[in-house]
């Protein structure tokens, strides 16, 4: 391959520049050469600021066109493209400044005071604001600036991005991703999920996940297709994407239980459609068979993250069964090991490694932790447990990691544990997921107090407030007095699982 990510995008779009790549409902729509020409202004922009190859740039916006183009302009530059959610806290964005050490941070208006002060101290050159339309700041300099059509040359191993991952330790590492870690992926799934010319793809998610920034706007990239850029995800505006032009919908398994529930979806809503993809989290069966009662559709579901992109998928033309990931994306090699890394029997359960072109470079700056996370023969530890039937599809079964998912978001527990506990009344603290209706699990804290101590849920819930991100804190906190432990003195949080099932977090 050797070649920059951002070139082979350019040569699948390159004969359809007139045709419209972003369509904003309500707002302004962008063709494939307008965001073309904007990245290619922004990267001289960059240029003028300073940024060279290998540079972070490190990016907490809104989704608007002008994140996407400054997504491109980084990659033709040369730079490393380090998104964060736009949920995350100052507190939690001065961490992510100090340890990706970028030369640019882009951000919003609402936090630049502070974000600036912040990134200053962290040694980040410039703090930029992006603007959120085409007369605004970076983006509407951009525009008055001449275009840099020039792209840098990247070998496949050259990084193109990184995306923090949290980790079972609470302290987040970014998983390093080269050019072919990204192309190799979205050159597989475009093929494997037969994108067709007259393809318009329905974007609900963010872009500042694998999901939203590379699987779909990847595959709309290589495929030139049109795409419904939503700004979040909103019922009404996915059903009208879904009643006009869209084909392709891409999404968490919140998306598609949100709108079973409402009352507004209709059967017919769904026959101009040609595809659902569902991922990031499990997707139960019981939502799966509802959308094929009442759509006839049945979803796709396929399995990734953020150190490997997309892993297994169900088939496009064979049979997708709710509660399966389905097979190796071609090119990929997917095993079922114990913890030893040797393949268990057929039909048991082990941990999931994977091999292949689509496996991150490792953890930035954390080469300890890159090293534990791979065995001697590059097979990649995914933490997940899974069983793979004789025919090589694969179900996941449960997560060797510390981990709660909810609504797409990834939480790790520790790193909620590690704040509640430095409280002053808290003597310690267990965080489980536990079911919840709509974002399929969510957080919930067992709090022990100090002894002679006392501190309401509110408290708790107040002092954590600015400490993290909102998805991130504990919809329910209960107070217990001490918690339950094995003979290891190793806390059981799969009792305080059982013992809060059905302790509603609605
Ligand atoms: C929002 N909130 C959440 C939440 N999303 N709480 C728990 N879990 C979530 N996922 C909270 C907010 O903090 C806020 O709380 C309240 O809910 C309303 O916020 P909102 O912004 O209005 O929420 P909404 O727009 O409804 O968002 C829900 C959602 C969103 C499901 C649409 O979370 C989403 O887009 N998720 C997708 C995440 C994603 O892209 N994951 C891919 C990761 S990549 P309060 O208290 O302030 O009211 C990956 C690899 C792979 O996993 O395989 O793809
Ligand atoms: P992240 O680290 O945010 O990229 O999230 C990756 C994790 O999401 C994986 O390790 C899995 O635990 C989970 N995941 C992704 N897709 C699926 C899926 N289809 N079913 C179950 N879990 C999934």
């Amino acid at each position: 391959m050797s070649s920059n990510l951002f070139e082979l995008f350019q040569e699948r779009y390159a004969t359809k520049l007139d045709k419209t790549f972003l369509e904003i409902p309500g707002g302004k729509s962008y063709s494939f050469g307008e965001i073309d020409d904007l990245s290619a202004r922004m990267a001289a922009k960059l240029l003028e600021n300073g940024l060279k190859v290998g540079d972070r740039v490190v990016a907490q916006v809104d989704k608007t066109p002008g994140a996407v183009a400054l997504y491109l302009a980084v990659l033709r530059s040369g730079g490393i493209f380090v998104p964060l959610n736009t949920a995350y806290t100052a507190t939690e964005v001065e961490y992510f400044l100090g340890d990706a050490k970028p030369s640019l941070f882009f951000c919003g208006l609402e936090n630049l005071a502070d974000l600036s002060e912040i990134a200053q101290a962290q040694g980040v050159s410039k703090t930029i604001l992006l603007g959120n339309n085409e007369t605004e700041a970076f983006w509407g300099e951009a525009l008055q600036t001449d275009p840099k059509t020039e792209i840098a040359p990247r070998s496949d191993s050259d990084l193109a991005s990184f995306l923090y991952t949290s980790g079972t330790t609470g302290r987040s590492k970014g998983a390093m991703l080269s050019h072919e870690n990204l192309a190799s992926n979205a050159l597989t799934l475009h093929e494997l999920w037969q994108f067709e010319p007259e393809d318009v793809l329905l974007h609900a998610l963010p872009i500042f996940h694998i999901h939203g920034l590379f699987v779909a706007l990847h595959c709309a990239l290589l495929n030139a297709s049109k795409v419904i850029f939503l700004p979040t995800f909103d019922v009404s505006e996915i059903l009208r994407g879904m009643r006009g032009e869209a084909s392709v919908l891409m999404g968490v398994p919140t998306f598609y239980s949100r709108l079973l529930a409402s009352p507004d979806f209709q059967s017919d809503d769904c026959k101009g459609m040609r595809l659902f993809i569902s991922g990031s989290a499990p997707m139960t069966e019981q939502v799966h068979k509802a959308w094929t009662n009442k759509t006839g559709h049945k979803i796709l579901e396929r399995y990734g993250m953020t150190e490997a992109g997309m892993i297994t998928s169900n088939p496009y033309d064979g049979e997708r069964i709710p509660g399966t990931v389905g097979f190796a994306l071609p090119g990929v090699e997917v095993r079922i090991a114990d913890e030893h890394g040797k393949e268990v029997t057929q039909g048991d359960i082990g941990c999931i490694e994977v091999r292949g072109p689509n496996i991150f470079q490792g953890y930035w700056q954390m080469p300890e932790k890159t090293a534990e996370e791979f065995r001697e023969d590059g097979y990649f530890i995914t933490g997940d447990l899974g069983i793979m039937d004789e025919n090589g599809r694969v179900s996941i079964v449960g997560r060797g990691k510390d981990l709660i998912i909810s609504g797409g978001y990834n939480i790790y527990p520790k790193e909620i544990e590690v704040i509640l506990d430095e409280h002053p009344c808290v003597l310690e603290s267990a965080v489980i997921g536990v079911p919840h209706s709509d974002f399929g699990e969510a957080v919930f804290a067992v709090v022990v107090p100090q002894s002679g101590k006392e501190v309401s849920e509110e408290e708790l819930k107040e002092f954590l407030r600015e400490k993290m991100a909102r998805f991130k804190q504990p919809k329910t906190i209960v107070l217990v007095e001490e918690l339950p432990r094995n003979t290891m003195g190793k806390v059981q949080k799969n009792l305080l699982r059982e013992q809060f099932a059905s302790h509603s977090s609605d």
